[in-house]
């Protein structure tokens, strides 16, 4: 066996050796000598019985002090060791999981959700539980833990991986129909891999121009905010006025991009009515092509709000658990197959009445949202209501689901 040498492991398997030695010991030593003197008082031997019974006070007082001292030693290394279990050290890395019939779903302190338990190596993780429906447990065997998640109370456990793996997390509660299925893991990855893991996918809701401004600098000199400064403000530049200065003469212009590109790459050549000649000028090696395209798209007020990444409808159904209940290879787990639903038809029980119809987005929509309006005939009524979901998340689930 090869045992990770984790702290929750050890100190689990130290109080565990320490019992079954003393407990083993013990065992060995009353079960020699009952032989022995089984075989030493033999009727053949002895055949009256005989006492010789004349009471030690050192004995009777050693054979009750050892006992009560090895009883006491096992429970202040239980407790002791117990106390590490629960008192989670310092730095630990927080993770809210929550347990659903049949699926775990980790979320971590930036928003990011996985159906698998990611942590770096090294470093102590508390992970603090709650459940949707009914008792579960979460049950890590190679890191000796395991805690009840109950619904409407949080409970926790603590953890550290010493060594890089996939570690298998069990549900050890009987929790119906979907438990053994309630399997997932755990990922300790490297600190560094966990790092580019954790690293936001996402890229920021931010326009990339007013990002370039900040990191180029350019905010020291420019409000954005109408403010005047050591440059006029940046604000609300489409469209106005400037007078300039440019080869000793004024000029007259109103702000476009070529003016803007102008002002930026070669600020010397013009100079806005007002303020010195004190900005510099921003050749291509310091201020890319893209990002003064960018810089001038926001300036100019032409920039959308980032767009949002499109959700992964494939992704979703794992992390929701969906998968545990639904095959997508047309074979029956508990509810129906996902393969082959976009032109399916089912019958439905609907107010007890039964009906067959065409499966369509907006019978979807109420199967995901509301399971028990219409039931699939045959089928147990114990799909949990997609409410954890939010209505982009189901739109893309549907539309994934049609396509199938
Ligand atoms: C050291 C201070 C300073 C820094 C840094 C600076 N600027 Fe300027 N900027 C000025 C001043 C002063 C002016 C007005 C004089 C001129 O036209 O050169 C100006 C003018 C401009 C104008 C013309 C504004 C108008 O209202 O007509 C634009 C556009 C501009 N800057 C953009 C930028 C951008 C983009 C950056 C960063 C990549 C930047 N500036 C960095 C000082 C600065
Ligand atoms: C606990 C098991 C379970 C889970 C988890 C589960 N379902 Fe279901 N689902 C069922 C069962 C059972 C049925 C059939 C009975 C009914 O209509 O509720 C069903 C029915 C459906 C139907 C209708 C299928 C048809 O053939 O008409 C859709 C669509 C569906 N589920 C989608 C989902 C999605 C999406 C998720 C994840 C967000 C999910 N289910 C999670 C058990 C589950
Ligand atoms: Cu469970």
């Amino acid at each position: 066996m090869n045992l990770p040498t984790n702290p929750t492991a050890q100190a689990v398997d130290n109080v565990l050796i320490y019992i079954f030695g003393f407990s083993l010991l013990l065992l060995l030593g009353i079960t020699v000598a009952t032989i022995y003197l089984v075989i030493k008082y033999r009727r053949s031997k002895y055949p009256e019985p005989t006492s010789e019974t004349h009471g030690s006070l050192w004995l009777e007082a050693l054979w009750t002090l050892l006992p009560t001292l090895i009883v006491l030693t096992m429970f202040w290394y239980g407790w002791s060791n117990y106390l590490g279990l629960r008192n989670v050290p310092e730095g630990a890395m927080e993770v809210q999981a929550t347990a659903r019939m049949w699926s775990w779903q980790f979320e971590y302190p930036d928003g990011r959700k996985t159906s698998k338990l990611f942590v770096p190596v090294g470093q102590p993780v508390k992970v603090t539980m709650t459940s949707v429906d009914v008792l579960h447990n979460f049950f890590v065997p190679a890191f000796r833990i395991k805690r009840d998640t109950l619904p409407g109370i949080e409970t926790y456990v603590w953890f550290q991986a010493t060594e890089p793996g996939s570690y298998d997390i069990f549900c050890a509660e009987y929790c119906g129909t979907g438990h053994s299925a309630m399997i997932t893991s755990v990922e300790a990855l490297p600190p560094e891999e966990y790092a580019t893991w954790a690293q936001p996918q996402q890229p920021s809701d931010e326009p990339r121009g007013l990002i370039v401004l900040q990191e180029q600098g350019c905010t020291g000199c420019h409000s954005l905010d109408g403010s005047d400064g050591i440059g006029p403000s940046l604000y609300q530049l489409s469209g106005q006025q400037r007078k300039l200065m440019a080869d000793g003469q004024t000029k007259e212009l109103t702000i476009d991009a070529d003016y803007l590109r102008r002002a930026i790459r070669h600020p010397e050549a013009e100079i806005v009515e007002g303020y010195d000649p004190v900005m510099p000028a921003y050749d291509s090696d310091t201020l890319s092509e893209e990002d003064l395209q960018a810089v001038i798209d926001y300036l100019l007020g032409k920039v959308k709000k980032a767009e949002k990444a499109p959700l992964d409808a494939r992704k979703l159904l794992e992390d929701s658990g969906c998968l545990g209940c639904h095959s997508e290879d047309g074979s029956e787990v508990i509810g129906p197959t996902f393969k082959g639903l976009g032109n399916r038809e089912v019958v439905i029980e609907r107010d007890g009445k039964e009906e067959k119809i065409k499966i369509d987005r907006d019978y979807l929509v109420r199967a995901i949202k509301q399971p028990k309006a219409d039931m699939v005939k045959g089928y147990p009524p114990i799909m949990p209501a997609g409410d954890y979901l939010t209505d982009e998340e189901i739109d893309a689930i549907v539309d994934h689901l049609l396509k199938q």
